[in-house]
């Protein structure tokens, strides 16, 4: 989230699209209730079903469950058309009058730059024209034919109501009253809010409809604002601090890189590319500091053993040739490729795409590790459950291994939340029977991986013999140990500019201002700093003092540096005068920024000191165009889901899904087509279950015991369903069976001159459960493809059929 939680109480207007808060995020949802009952802010709730948020929504459309960048390019569109820009905002804080490259082009749903043989954009032209100092040149009255503004106008000029309409299968009056209700959010002292989740991230285009709303917002003047923002409401409970400790391949902790093979074989290579310089005169870029930050990285990670002579152990780090996200690592399971598997809090087998394909997978490992409290799908994968699940175990070669684990109630620890809140837990009881902590497992691991590699060699054995592991008792760190590790400590004495010693030898920092390139400082998790110094667990914190406008800076500690809301400096206009006076997060003092947040921005940077607030871009500025960041299109082009209820993209019938997206080899004969599987699925959750595991909990099976679909009356009356009947629900890849819940909350779609029906599969199901029934896995049904940007598999629009079973 770009705001909190409890920002969104002050929105002037809230959307939920893309997500279904109520049911996913019940405890969050709260603040919409406030912001409804204090203020009377509508909501508007844009999804395929008629959901429970939507049911105390004040309004509700329906849309075709992967068409969103359709309706949002023509909200884009709408706006430019009637003038509900905050033009003041746009015009300083955004990318518009940017000057692109001249051999930037789109043509018939093309990019420049495609490779046809590579299947991948080579981006070189989606980038600016820089001038002779390598500044981005601009036009500030926004009239050259290739600025930002101009080619995003025409670029979206297609989008017209008829296009959104026939695309989304929403009506047009439905469109006009979301496009009105944002329109007056471009008013400079009004902000509205988004709300979305994997409604927008399960889709192979997910990563683009996201940033067309970025772009809405940034049209509006909605970003930096209380009451405004992107937000994005997470899902496990830690998954924000997943993606925080770069939990993900290619990543590091703090959003650095992880050094890629071609772009960063060497050191130097690695900071020259990664400390990107402004692309405006007189514009702070934090990147600038990714020396401090990766160098104190470095001395985390290898200890004494990482000098300045050998680079502080850079060559030890491992180099990526590709991304190994779930849906590459299942296929070279699958291509023989992988002997062992480590399953660590994961159930792979209910929740990868293409359950059957994935059974596959797991069939040619040797050996499998499960490390988790319950008996999961993924732990029993080979073993036979009837219709639900039929295998032959004496063909499946792999041991499996069960490694039982507490679960998160049972651990201290730190978890951060979607507002970036890192908020420190106390187990709540005692782990049963053989349960050992996951640190423990790991540590141990570690361990006598150390000793065989220091006994026996190995070809690269540094990356582990060479591991900082300062733990007092080597085999069980401690979650204290590691999360002082995160916010880092002062190896050596440090001082400020004036030589006075801020920070003694050994102490822990107070944050990430105080990180050094010279390996005088040590930190896992540079945005972390702070969390964890000399007054103790800042996360600890249970202080709920309010700063103003709810913010609370002494309840748990949220990153980067305790701020609230990020980018609030866009709060204010240039002059440094909040848009909003009775909302007013920061302000410029006439000697520094202050108010009731902590500034996203320097300090002491008087408002004319050329800086914009968009301090983490090299532009300073919001990004209309995003240039060289993603692998599918500086602006965001409505494409066909992989499979298509429609099989043409009115926009542009010859390139019809996404030139970007990667399907590799061995699905390509798993994918189905509309005359067999003439309906959209789609899969989402149920407040009553969590994921796969609340299988196992005996009340939760009570209130939400069986499997089921939803279909509308229609497609039910179609078919021959009545409320109640046992369903087959089949793809290309599989098949499941549940009970039909025949309901008014789904409706058919006319799109593109057809009907469209969509049926809607909660998730939770799987054959190990409390309730003796052999629930199907939803997953076989799933299509085995991402998005193209970060492979999250398109669970939310995929081809089916319907039959009464
Ligand atoms: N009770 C409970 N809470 C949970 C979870 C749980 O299992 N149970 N899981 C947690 C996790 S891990 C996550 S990631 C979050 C997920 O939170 P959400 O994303 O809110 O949950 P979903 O139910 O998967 O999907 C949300 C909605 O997206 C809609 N949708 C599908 N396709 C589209 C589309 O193309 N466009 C639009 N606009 N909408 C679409 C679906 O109909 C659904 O209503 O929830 C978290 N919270
Ligand atoms: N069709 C479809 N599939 C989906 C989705 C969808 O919307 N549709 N959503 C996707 C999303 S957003 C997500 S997040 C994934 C979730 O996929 P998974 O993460 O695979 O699903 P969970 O059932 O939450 O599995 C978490 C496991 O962690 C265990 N656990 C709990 N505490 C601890 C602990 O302290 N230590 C260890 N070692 N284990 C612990 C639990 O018992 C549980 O088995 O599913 C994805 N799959
Ligand atoms: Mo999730």
């Amino acid at each position: 989230m770009t705001n909190t939680f409890v920002d969104i109480q002050h929105a002037d207007f809230i959307m939920v699209m893309g997500g279904n808060a109520a049911e996913a995020h019940p405890v969050g949802f709260k603040w919409v209730i406030e912001a409804k009952k204090k203020k009377g802010t509508k909501l508007f709730v844009v999804d395929p079903r008629f959901t429970r948020t939507a049911s105390v929504a004040d309004f509700y459309a329906p849309i075709r469950s992967g068409s969103d960048i359709a309706f949002l390019g023509a909200l884009i569109n709408w706006l430019i058309e009637n003038d509900k820009i905050q033009w003041e905002y746009v015009k300083a804080y955004t990318n518009a009058s940017f000057i692109v490259d001249e051999g930037y082009d789109f043509d018939e749903g093309m990019f420049v730059g495609y490779d046809e043989t590579k299947k991948k954009y080579n981006n070189e032209n989606w980038y600016y024209q820089l001038d002779a100092n390598g500044y981005a040149e601009t036009d500030p009255s926004l009239h050259h034919p290739r600025c930002v503004w101009q080619l995003m106008k025409k670029h979206y000029s297609r989008y017209t109501l008829d296009m959104m309409h026939n695309i989304c299968g929403t009506s047009k009056e439905d469109f006009l009253k979301v496009a009105q209700a944002w329109g007056e959010m471009a008013a400079p002292n009004k902000a509205g809010t988004i709300l979305y989740a994997l409604g927008w991230t399960q889709h192979t285009v997910g990563t683009q409809m996201i940033r067309t709303m970025a772009m809405v917002q940034l049209l509006l003047g909605n970003i930096g604002m209380s009451g405004g923002g992107v937000n994005a409401l997470r899902g496990h409970s830690n998954i924000q601090g997943l993606s925080d400790l770069g939990l993900l391949s290619t990543a590091l902790p703090g959003y650095m890189v992880l050094p890629n093979e071609t772009n960063h074989p060497t050191f130097a290579d690695y900071l020259a590319k990664q400390t990107p310089k402004p692309l405006r005169p007189g514009q702070l870029n934090y990147w600038g500091n990714t020396p401090a930050f990766f160098v104190s990285f470095l001395k985390w990670m290898y200890g004494d053993a990482a000098t300045k002579e050998n680079n502080w152990g850079y060559d030890w780090l491992p180099k990526w040739d590709k991304m190994y996200d779930i849906l590459q690592l299942t296929d070279l399971m699958y291509q023989g490729k992988i002997n062992g598997l480590l399953v660590q809090g994961f159930n792979a087998q209910g929740s990868f795409p293409d359950a059957n394909r994935v059974t596959e997978a797991f069939s040619k490992l040797k050996y499998m590790v499960v490390m988790d409290p319950l008996k999961t799908e993924t732990a029993s994968f080979w073993e036979n459950h009837g219709d639900a699940h039929d295998v032959d175990p004496s063909k499946i070669q792999t041991e499996v291994f069960r490694l039982p684990t507490p679960c998160f109630a049972e651990e201290a620890g730190s978890i951060v939340n979607s507002s970036r809140w890192l908020q420190w837990h106390h187990p709540g009881a005692k782990p049963p029977g053989e349960a050992l902590p996951d640190l423990d497992i790991l540590a141990e691991l570690h361990m006598l991986l150390k000793e065989m590699y220091e006994k026996e060699g190995g070809t690269a054995p540094e990356p582990i013999t060479k591991l900082n592991w300062p733990y007092k008792n080597p085999y069980a760190p401690t979650p204290e140990e590691m999360a002082k590790e995160s916010n880092g400590r002062a190896l050596a004495d440090i001082k400020d500019a004036d030589g006075n010693v801020i920070r003694k030898k050994g102490e822990l920092l107070d944050g990430f201002a105080q990180l050094r390139d010279d390996g005088s400082t040590s930190c896992a998790t540079w945005i972390f700093s702070g969390s964890w110094t000399e007054q103790g667990n800042q996360m600890d914190r249970r202080d709920n003092t309010d700063s103003g406008l709810g913010n609370t800076p002494k309840w748990a500690w949220a990153w980067p540096a305790n701020r609230r809301i990020i980018y609030n400096r866009a709060s204010c206009d240039p002059s440094g005068k909040p848009w909003n006076p009775d909302r007013v997060l920061i302000e410029w003092d006439g000697k520094k920024w202050s108010g009731a947040d902590v500034a996203d921005f320097k300090a002491d940077a008087a408002p004319d000191s050329g800086m914009n607030p968009f301090i983490m871009n090299e532009e300073g500025v919001g990004r209309l165009f995003c240039a060289r960041k993603l692998v599918d299109g500086p602006f965001p082009e409505h494409y066909e889901p992989l499979e298509s209820p429609i099989g043409t993209n009115p926009l542009h019938p010859k390139v019809v899904q996404t030139p970007a997206m990667r399907l590799f080899d061995s699905v390509k004969d798993r994918v189905g087509t509309r005359q067999d599987y003439p309906y959209v699925g789609t899969t989402y959750r149920l407040t009553e279950h969590f994921q796969f595991w609340t299988k196992s909990v005996k009340l939760l099976m009570i209130a939400q015991p069986q499997q089921f679909v939803e279909i509308s009356e229609e497609l039910a009356k179609e078919k021959g369903i009545a409320k109640g009947d046992w369903v087959k629900v089949s793809s290309k890849r599989g098949w499941i069976k549940a009970k039909a819940v025949v309901t008014k909350r789904v409706k058919p779609l006319q799109v593109n001159g057809q009907t469209v029906h969509q049926v809607g599969i909660p998730l939770h199901g799987g054959w190990e459960n409390v309730s003796g029934e052999k629930q199907f896995l939803v997953n076989s049904l799933t299509p085995f493809v991402g998005d193209c940007n970060t492979q999250t598999p398109e669970y939310k629009t995929f081809l089916v059929n319907v039959e009464k079973a």
